[in-house]
């Protein structure tokens, strides 16, 4: 067991039962030309989570931490995709246009693709999504109970949509989150430190709150 500052208060890491679980760090979300950008945001308010996060990749491979990556897309017939999601922000193009890079946030486009600063290796599952909360339509839970993961340190993109909703996810199947302050990001930046707060507050009501210079220390 190694403890990790963090909110509300120390998070006990028992390293053997625990993953880094990146969500969504895609270039459609990214990178300019994506669903992100179609839907109106400034992308550059996610970059920054990428250099934090490039550190810890490598931290907690040298550690030999289970790490697991996640993508949020539909499959080329959109036959995955709900017709209200495919509806909603009435931009001018939505999920399954074609776009600067490729059709987009579609299974197998470039665009669809995890950027390469955060690119998987061999061994580190890829959880394709339909949905925002990665246990949606996924095997993360099987993955999950295989493995033995009872802690998830939880990153990736966007703090308040997929981040959030999959730590509620994995609160209600009894897994403790630890959620990295530096290691997520929003195209809302007051709504990335509302949903930090909200993960920690009432004592820790969906988890714990830390940064990667804190992990990164306990993993070494
Ligand atoms: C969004 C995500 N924001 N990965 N997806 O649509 O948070």
């Amino acid at each position: 067991m190694v403890s990790i500052p963090a909110k509300p208060y120390d998070f006990a890491l028992k390293p053997e039962r625990a993953a880094l679980l990146i969500i969504d760090m895609q270039r459609d979300f990214v990178e300019p030309g994506g669903f992100g950008e179609a839907l109106g945001n400034d992308v550059n308010l996610l970059r920054g989570s990428i250099e934090p996060l490039r550190a810890l990749l490598a931290a907690a491979r040298q550690a030999g931490l289970f790490i697991m990556h996640t993508r949020e897309g539909h499959k080329p017939d959109l036959s995955d995709l709900h017709e209200t999601k495919r509806v909603r922000g009435k931009g001018k193009v939505t999920i399954g246009d074609e776009g600067p890079m490729g059709r987009i946030l579609i299974i197998g486009e470039p665009g669809h693709d995890i950027i390469p600063e955060l690119y998987p290796i061999a061994g580190e599952p890829v959880i394709d999504k339909p949905g925002k909360g990665a246990f949606y339509n996924t095997d993360l839970a099987d993955i999950v109970a295989w493995q033995g993961i009872a802690q998830l340190i939880v990153c990736g993109v966007t703090t308040e949509v997929c981040v959030h909703t999959t730590v509620r996810e994995a609160n209600d199947r009894g897994i403790e989150c630890l959620v990295l302050s530096d290691c997520t990001a929003s195209y809302f930046p007051e709504f990335h430190e509302a949903a930090l707060k909200m993960v920690a507050a009432q004592g820790g009501i969906f988890g714990w709150v830390s940064d990667s210079e804190s992990v990164i220390a306990a993993l070494a």
